[in-house]
C-alpha cells in the first residue's frame, strides 16, 4: 500500500527518531519505509498509523502521493563541452591533401563522425515476464504515471523512453507509435532493433501509426480495445518531474 507515511509524519510534527523510538525500530528503517511505504509489514503499519493519529481506512482511501522520480543531474555537461570543443577544433582545421596511398588515413570528417558516437547515452533495458513491474519501475524512476500499468498483461509495445532534449527537431509529439515494418530485417527476416532509427525522420513518418500526447500511449500502447491497430513500438519523450520543462511538457 502506497500510504504517505512521510507526509503524515510531517503533518503530525514528529521527527523520524520519535517515530523510530515509538515503533522500536531504527531511524534508518523509518527512512527506508517512508521511501517505500508499500513494503511496511501490515502489523507495523497499523501501529505506525496509530502513532501518527491516522485511521487505517482514511490512510487507505487517501490519494496516492505522486512518485518522486530520480534526479540524475547533468552528468554529460562536461563531456559534451569537451566533445563540442574538439568538434569545433576539427572543423576549423584546414583541409588536408588526399594522400595517394593504398590505405588512406582517417580524415577529419571521420573523426567528427566518431565524436557523434561518443555523444550517445547508455541504454537501460527493463525486461521481465508480464506483470513483473517493468512499467511501474520505469514510472518510479521517471517520477511519472505516463507508462500504463495494470494487474493484467498491460503493455503491448516495446517502449523507448527518451529524454525530451533528445527529441529530433522535426518531431513535435510526446509519443510516436510505430508498426513492425519500422525495423530493418536481417537476411533471415529477423528484426534488427536499431536505436539509431528512432532519429530517422523518413522511417518514423512512414511507419508511424499514431502520434500524439501521452493519451496515445494509454490508448494504443496497451492490450484491449485498440488491439487491431498494428502497434509494435512506442517512442516516448519526457524527463523527470524535477525539471520545470517537463511539467510544462506533460
Ligand atoms: N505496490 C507495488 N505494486 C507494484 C510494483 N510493481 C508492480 N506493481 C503492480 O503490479 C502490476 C503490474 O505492474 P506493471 O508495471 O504493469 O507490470 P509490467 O511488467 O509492465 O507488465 P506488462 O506490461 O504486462 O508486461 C501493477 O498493478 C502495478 O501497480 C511495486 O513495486 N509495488
Ligand atoms: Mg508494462
Amino acid at each position: 500500500m502506497n500510504i504517505d507515511l512521510l507526509g503524515y509524519r510531517q503533518n503530525a510534527g514528529m521527527g523520524q527518531v520519535e517515530v523510530a523510538n515509538a515503533l522500536d525500530i531504527s531511524k534508518m528503517q523509518v527512512n527506508l519505509y517512508e521511501q517505500a511505504p508499500d513494503t511496511v509489514p501490515m502489523g507495523l503499519l497499523v501501529k505506525w498509523l496509530q502513532i501518527l493519529g491516522i485511521d487505517l481506512a482514511t490512510a487507505m482511501s487517501a490519494p496516492i502521493p505522486p512518485l518522486k522520480g530520480i534526479d540524475p543531474g547533468t552528468p554529460y555537461t562536461e563531456l559534451y563541452r569537451k566533445l563540442n570543443l574538439l568538434n569545433q577544433y576539427i572543423g576549423d582545421t584546414p583541409p588536408v591533401d588526399k594522400l595517394d596511398i593504398p590505405t588512406p588515413p582517417a580524415t577529419p570528417h571521420d573523426f567528427q563522425q566518431q565524436l557523434k558516437l561518443y555523444k550517445q547515452k547508455p541504454n537501460v533495458v527493463l525486461t521481465g515476464g508480464f506483470d513483473a513491474g517493468k512499467s511501474h519501475m520505469a514510472n518510479a524512476l521517471l517520477g511519472s504515471k505516463n507508462l500504463p500499468v495494470g494487474y493484467q498483461p498491460a503493455t503491448r509495445v516495446i517502449t523507448f523512453v527518451r529524454h525530451i532534449e533528445d527529441r529530433p527537431k522535426w518531431c513535435k509529439e510526446d509519443v510516436l507509435i510505430v508498426n513492425e515494418d519500422f525495423w530493418l530485417k536481417d537476411e533471415k527476416g529477423k528484426q534488427i532493433i536499431d536505436l539509431l532509427l528512432l532519429d530517422d525522420q523518413e522511417r518514423c513518418e512512414k511507419y508511424c501509426v499514431h502520434a500524439g500526447s501521452f493519451d496515445t500511449l494509454q490508448k494504443y500502447g496497451v492490450h484491449g480495445e485498440y488491439e487491431d491497430i498494428a502497434a509494435h513500438a512506442a517512442v516516448v519523450y519526457r524527463t523527470h518531474l524535477t525539471s520545470k520543462k517537463v511539467q510544462q511538457a506533460s
